[in-house]
């Protein structure tokens, strides 16, 4: 490993068929997994996310990986991607490819039992990573991918924060009749988990009545920071008290439509307005030099462009949010 880091280190390219950033890392020897979800079935927009984890995988060899701060030599510490094994990645696959013949309570109840399928398989692959000693950072996929995850840090920690990038709620009861849709994901949450006692939406600017109702409902549990408000006051205003209101533990949730759509233009639900990229720079910077641990995080709703731009950028942003997730084991 110590040559494939040195040789990226002097910018060589990367040959075909390597690992996460170029490097092959061993499951033994990686401190975190990216743990790839293909799944699209909770989409109500664009099609294509199922596609993005190979996408990303492919554009995180092109990328640079110099970076200062907390994400300096991260890679260093092992990361690596595999892809979730389960029954139930196929049989969406065979879904998808049969639904325009379904009808639509038909289609409904399998969605809605596949979806329940893969929350369980996304709970229990996390559970063994982390009982390996690995940090887990998921790669979606819709952003219906999570919910097993955050379910399972549920049953590991009393108290944790999440701090939620996306143009969107996701706080709808259920959307088109779906439980588990990606519009539903941050409503799962917030009603299941007890030990989530914060979230933090951020860049949001693209909701109904009834989402807003739901996350004012919340009370304490909620501390929101709408798009056109961060616009106003300008980001480096903000950016303090974004951190100040998370707790010790923190989970990132990152749709990755929370961007400018100019950085994301392919995902299935692009909404005018949102962060840039150093925004998004300066938050995890400022949420590092807090102190506040990092305990998983996700990346969701990329859908690969014709010009692999839309993938360049989810690269880097991965690279952030694996680097905060490793960096208690970081020899600062
Ligand atoms: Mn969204």
């Amino acid at each position: 490993m110590a040559e494939q880091f040195a040789r990226a280190e002097q910018g060589e390219a990367v040959p075909p068929g390597r690992g996460l950033f170029g490097f092959d890392v061993a499951y033994q020897d990686c401190a975190l997994v990216v743990l790839a979800v293909p799944w699209e079935l909770g989409v109500s927009g664009g099609h294509g996310t199922a596609a993005a984890p190979q996408a990303v995988l492919k554009a995180s060899h092109d990328i640079d990986l110099y970076a200062s701060g907390f994400a300096h030599q991260a890679y260093r510490h092992g990361l690596r991607m595999q892809e979730l094994t389960h029954p139930v990645i196929a049989q969406q696959q065979a879904l998808l490819a049969e639904l325009p013949q379904s009808t639509a309570v038909q289609k409904i109840d399998r969605i809605n039992a596949l979806s329940h399928t893969l929350n369980t398989a996304v709970q229990r692959e996390t559970a063994k990573l982390q009982a390996e000693g690995k940090k887990v950072v998921l790669l979606g996929g819709d952003h219906s991918v999570p919910l097993g995850f955050l379910q399972q840090l549920g049953r590991q920690y009393k108290d944790f924060g999440i701090l939620h990038l996306d143009a969107h709620f996701d706080c709808r009861r259920a959307y088109q009749g779906l439980n588990f849709s990606h519009a539903s994901i941050m409503f799962q949450t917030m009603t299941q988990i007890k030990a989530v006692s914060k979230i933090v939406p951020v860049g949001i600017r693209d909701f109904c009545a009834a989402e807003y109702e739901f996350v004012r409902g919340l009370t304490t549990r909620a501390e929101v920071f709408l798009d056109y408000d961060i616009y106003q006051r300008g980001f480096a205003n903000v950016v303090d008290e974004i951190v100040t209101c998370l707790p010790a533990h923190v989970y990132i949730s990152f749709d990755i439509d929370a961007l400018d759509p100019s950085l994301c233009p392919h995902t299935g639900t692009p909404v005018p307005g949102g962060l840039g990229f150093n925004d998004v720079l300066l938050l995890f910077a400022r949420l590092h030099a807090s102190g506040r641990e990092v305990i998983g995080a996700d990346l969701c709703e990329v859908v690969p462009a014709p010009n692999r731009w839309d993938e360049n950028v989810a690269a880097r942003i991965l690279l952030q949010l694996c680097a905060l997730t490793v960096r208690r084991e970081l020899a600062d």
